[in-house]
């Protein structure tokens, strides 16, 4: 055979076997009978009796229950079910439920009648306790697997009414949660001690907890993952996470869930997460969830990363609106979203007795605090780095329509508060007690009550640097006994002059540089605060920053003066003709 027939030989097989592969990958799931397989079919099936028992390995002669399926399955068998409702539900070693799952098994919902097709949408395989014990309970030890599984009408007065997991490793992907309640933690789902838990690509909705954990409750173990799941409308009663809830847990990841329309008692109406580290929330989905206390979408006193997130439409009675942190060591927020909050303070965030909050690149805007302050966000004992934030358009009763900061040391670099509105004092910042550093910020057009950009009492200091403070009644109210130092300001001229530029008994010193000109915002009506061309914002001073809030190398071009704001542009005003002329 030549060397090229050999290569032509070759190519034909691997087209026959991609084509093949092709062929496999579109045809409807055929289901191979083999020796680690177990069948089960409520309506055809049959466990056998004393003299005869059936194994359920013989795919023709499947077994009625899953439960016995279970008992006789090896570690590492596969349990298939057909569609329908298995609703028997066994007392075993002190605990009632569907199954009680002591074997490493896999157990996978939504065969149709003889196991020739699998479709778990046309037939669902529900597990329904019928309000007579849990639903699915797995014991210590073991590693199995729940497939594409209903569980509903789970009931029990202590913790897991739809499932009950301690001291193992279950993975449950594609299954419905629903319906369940616990008198004490997890309605739908109760982890406890368990490691490298994965619950992924689940509907987990209307459970119900009498304490905490509305639809699920994760304490104590490792390596928790939430992927992909829906968590909707669970109920903590008199406690905390109303969709999830996390105590004790030194690792967790939740990624890509939509946590929606949860209530809880306490804190957290979407999730609540305590004394636990290493938590890491991406690209979730946290709206409409609401609490009795603090953190209508989220509340945690843990060391927690939160990226990417769209937190919205949250309610809290207390404070944080939308994300409530108290006592946290570290926590990081970048680049969320968080909107359409409402709270009774901290409208969008709220930060309490935390030494490191630290926002990212986050937007928090049109966010509500109803009867006290902190429009956007109140930060009270909490030392806060606010690095190109946009605070827009929330509003507040009293007290600080954009940021609120008590007994803090707060610092703003590269950010917007601006829109904000208030009935009472400090429409932009309210600080009491506090040191506030601002380092290229831009402070515009707040409005409400007195009008402030900045309203200062209590011994607060403030150190500005490059600060655009514009389009307000009062650009700063220093009370006496406040500090106020500035320089490099742009003060605002025209449309966009301030009413009265500073004012009050405290301590103002403006600095050697003081712009009073139009820092000709590209289109504020809209939330777009960059500076326009022409703008009188090229006087900067260095204060070390080097990039501004989109990234932008600061100053542009290299060698001028950076702008002041949060904006750098790298336009040539009346340096270039100054320049052609000597050339
Ligand atoms: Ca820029
Ligand atoms: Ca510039």
């Amino acid at each position: 055979m030549t060397g090229r027939r050999v290569l032509s030989v070759l190519a034909l097989g691997l087209g026959m076997t991609a084509a093949l592969l092709w062929v496999l990958t579109r045809m409807p799931v055929e289901v191979q009978a083999d020796s680690t397989t177990l069948y089960v079919s409520g309506k055809g099936g049959s466990d056998g009796g004393i003299l005869d028992p059936n194994n359920c390995t013989n795919v023709y002669k499947p077994c009625k229950t899953i439960q016995h399926a279970v008992d006789e399955a090896t570690r590492g068998g596969r349990i298939f079910v057909t569609g329908g409702t298995y609703s028997d539900v066994h007392e075993r070693e002190g605990v009632t439920q569907v199954v009680y799952l002591h074997r490493s098994v896999t157990i996978r919902g939504g065969y149709d009648f003889d196991f020739s097709e699998w479709d778990p949408a046309r037939h669902a395989t529900i597990l329904n306790a019928e309000e007579q014990g849990r639903v699915v309970y797995i014991t210590e030890g073991v590693t199995p697997t729940l497939e594409a599984l209903s569980l509903t009408d789970g009931k029990v007065t202590a913790s897991g009414g739809g499932l009950y997991a301690a001291s193992s490793s279950p993975r449950i992907d594609g299954c419905r949660i629903y319906s369940n309640t616990a008198g004490w933690y997890g309605g739908g789902v109760f982890l406890n001690e368990t490691a490298g838990a994965v619950l992924r690509d689940s509907a987990i909705h209307d459970n119900r907890a009498d304490a905490a954990g509305g639809g699920v409750s994760i304490s104590y173990g490792t390596d928790v993952t939430l992927t992909d799941n829906d968590v909707h409308e669970n109920h903590a009663h008199s406690g905390d996470g109303g969709g999830v809830q996390i105590r004790h847990v030194p690792s967790a990841t939740l990624t890509d869930n939509s946590v929606s329309s949860n209530t809880a008692g306490g804190y957290g109406g979407g999730v609540y997460i305590y004394d636990s580290d290493h938590m890491v929330l991406e690209d979730n989905v946290i709206c409409a969830n609401a609490c009795g206390w603090s953190g209508g979408g989220l509340s945690t006193g843990s060391i927690v990363t939160l990226i990417g997130n769209e937190i919205y439409s949250n309610t809290a009675d207390g404070a944080g609106g939308g994300v409530d942190l108290r006592g946290n060591d570290h926590a990081t927020l970048v680049d969320n979203e968080i909107y359409s909050n409402t709270a009774s303070s901290g409208g969008g965030v709220n930060t309490f007795n935390s030494p490191g909050i630290a926002l990212v690149d986050n937007a928090i805007h049109h966010n509500t605090a109803t009867t006290s302050s902190g429009g956007g966000i109140r930060a009270t004992f909490t030392r806060l780095t606010v690095t190109r934030d946009a605070i827009l358009n929330n509003t507040s009763t009293d007290g600080g329509g954009g940021l609120f900061a008590y007994g803090s040391a707060v610092g703003l670099v590269n950010s917007i508060v601006a829109g904000n509105q208030i009935t009472g004092t400090g429409a932009g910042i309210w600080a009491a007690d506090t040191r506030v550093t601002l380092l290229h910020t831009t402070l515009a057009c707040n409005e409400g009550g007195d009008g402030s950009g900045i309203w200062l009492k209590w011994s607060s200091v403030v150190s500005s640097m490059n600060t655009i403070l514009v389009g307000h009644t009062l650009g700063i109210t220093a009370a006496e006994g406040t500090t106020v130092t500035t320089e490099a300001t742009l003060w605002g001229s025209g449309a966009w002059a301030n009413g009265t530029d500073w004012t009050g008994e405290g301590a103002v010193a403006t600095g050697t540089v003081n712009v009073w000109g139009d820092p000709l915002f590209v289109d504020p009506a809209s939330g777009d605060y960059h500076i326009g061309p022409g703008a009188a914002a090229g006087a900067g001073v260095d204060a070390g920053v080097t990039e501004d809030i989109d990234g932008d190398s600061r100053p542009a071009p290299t060698g001028t003066n950076p702008d002041i704001g949060a904006d750098e542009v790298a336009q040539c005003r009346v340096a270039l003709p100054l320049v052609l002329r000597d050339l």
